[in-house]
């Protein structure tokens, strides 16, 4: 890897697995709403791209959320990067998520910006994310065969219509790989997620690792699909199973070769604060985040 790029990757925790031991990330649950139905999602709980299902953020508006990224970010000092991940999908949300961008930007330069989406808006909004220097994109990108996704996304909401199975399924991975490969062109790091579900998509994944890698990506993250009934999920419900941690490794290590594979997700909330695995979120809830500095609120 060249000095630059390892620059780049420094101190964001989880493009770096050295990173992570030093460096906190935070994210602001601004974005409520989807344009996308996952059938391992439950719409009254995070975002299950790239936070952790099940759990339930508590919601803020742009300048609630630059509030509590300057509270933290006086509180916990190894706090270098801030993402957007949910609860929804951040690109379905453009202006509360662009919003809070351009408020953080403006007070706390240094934080660096993450996003994390379901890649639908991505091409859209292109410009947008270059113009506010995001310099980390997350894409989950579960599959680049339509016929299987048409297994894992029921529907898919594309200007102002809504397609389903494998109609909806190739809209979304066309839009995803023309995201990908714009997020190159705009030399911006992206990383895929990918949710490994047995008897769907395992077998894929090292061809969707294949796709990514010509395509660009620099990092790898496989994670388990969360399938517990009791989050009222398409896949809870029907009895889908998650990987055994045997089977998620075999398939990471598969791929391994081929790119860098990220190992050490903890599949965060939508509200997480602090050192990866380690959930500071219930310091900084909104009641709390509000009384603690004042003279941030925007
Ligand atoms: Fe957040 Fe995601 Fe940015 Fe990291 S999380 S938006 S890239 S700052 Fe990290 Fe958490 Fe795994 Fe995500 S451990 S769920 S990979
Ligand atoms: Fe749910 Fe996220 Fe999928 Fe949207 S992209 S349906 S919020 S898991």
């Amino acid at each position: 890897m060249d000095e630059k790029l390892k620059a780049r990757i420094a101190n964001h925790p989880c493009y770096s697995e050295e990173a992570h031991h030093h460096y906190a990330r935070m994210h602001v649950a601004v974005a409520p709403a989807c344009n996308i139905q996952c059938n391992y999602c439950n719409r009254k709980y995070d975002c299950a791209n790239e936070s952790r299902p099940g759990v339930v953020s508590e919601l803020l508006t742009p300048e609630e959320a630059a509030h509590k990224v300057l509270v933290v970010a006086s509180k916990i000092p190894q706090m270098t990067v801030l993402g957007i991940a949910g609860p929804g999908d951040p690109l379905a949300n453009p202006e509360k998520t662009f919003r809070t961008f351009e408020l953080i930007a403006d007070k706390a330069p240094d934080i660096k910006l993450c996003l994390s989406t379901n890649g639908l808006m991505l091409p859209e909004y292109i410009d947008r994310i270059k113009q506010l220097n995001i310099d980390h994109v997350t894409i989950t990108l579960n599959t680049i065969d339509p016929e299987i996704g048409a297994q894992i996304y029921s529907w898919v909401h594309y200007k102002r219509k809504r397609y389903r199975g494998v109609e909806g399924a190739k809209i979304l991975l066309e839009k995803q790989m023309e995201g990908l490969q714009a997020l190159k062109e705009a030399d911006i790091l992206c990383k895929v997620n990918s949710v490994m579900i047995p008897g769907i998509n395992d077998q894929h994944l090292v061809e969707v690792n294949k796709a990514i890698r010509e395509k660009g990506a620099f990092l790898h993250n496989i994670m388990p699909l969360i399938s517990a009934p009791e989050h009222g999920t398409h896949f809870g419900l029907t009895g889908q199973r998650g990987p055994t941690n045997k089977e998620l490794k075999e398939v990471q290590d598969q791929c391994s070769g081929n790119m860098k594979m990220m190992r050490h997700c903890r599949q965060c909330r939508a509200d997480a604060v602090g050192l990866l695995g380690e959930d500071r979120s219930q310091e900084f809830t909104k009641e709390k985040f509000l009384e603690m500095s004042p003279e941030y609120d925007l």
